[in-house]
């Protein structure tokens, strides 16, 4: 896998069944102007790939992994296990068990080996992507006044209209 200069987050998810979740975060880092990459990789279906793609991963520039799966979702936890980079796991809502079943295998990984959980569907993928942002925030100032101002519009828009009804 060639490195691709200023992508610092992978995306990847277990099939394109999940991209309409996986879009959110997407969505999220093109508001802030970062450079991702998109792609599906499943744990289960092309398992050599999820390996060379974990594997390559740091010496390609990524900084974080958001991976998004559902059912037995287990693409996060093994791409953490063959990288140290910070992996996102975003459960996928499941046609069977609405995504407690996506939540349960990526949230309970044997203690060595985290992955930072998110909420199951849309929502989780677009925190998981503004956890991305806060972390490359750190050592990066312009990207940090962003994250401020998107928290302080969010808080201006809610406060703005607090009718529930209008
Ligand atoms: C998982 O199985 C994927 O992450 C997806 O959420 C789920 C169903 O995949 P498809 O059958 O829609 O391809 O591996």
């Amino acid at each position: 896998m060639a490195k691709q200069k200023n992508i610092y987050v992978g995306i990847i998810m277990g099939s394109k069944s999940d991209w309409p979740t996986m879009e959110e975060a997407a969505k999220v880092l093109d508001e802030f102007g970062i450079g991702y990459e998109a792609e599906v990789v499943s744990a289960h279906r092309t398992p050599d790939k999820m390996i060379k793609y974990a594997e390559s991963a740091k010496d390609r520039g990524l900084r974080l992994i958001i991976a998004g799966a559902g059912g037995a979702a287990h693409l996060p936890g093994m791409v953490a296990s063959k990288t140290s980079l910070p992996v996102l796991g975003v459960p996928v809502k499941s046609r069977a068990l609405d995504g407690l079943d996506s939540l349960l295998s990526i949230a309970q990984m044997p203690a060595g080996i985290p992955v930072a959980t998110f909420a199951i569907g849309p929502a989780g993928a677009k925190n998981a992507a503004l956890f991305a942002v806060a972390v490359l925030a750190l050592e990066d100032k312009a990207l940090a006044a962003k994250l401020e101002k998107f928290r302080s519009t969010q808080t201006k828009t809610v406060l703005k209209n607090p009718n529930p009804r209008a």
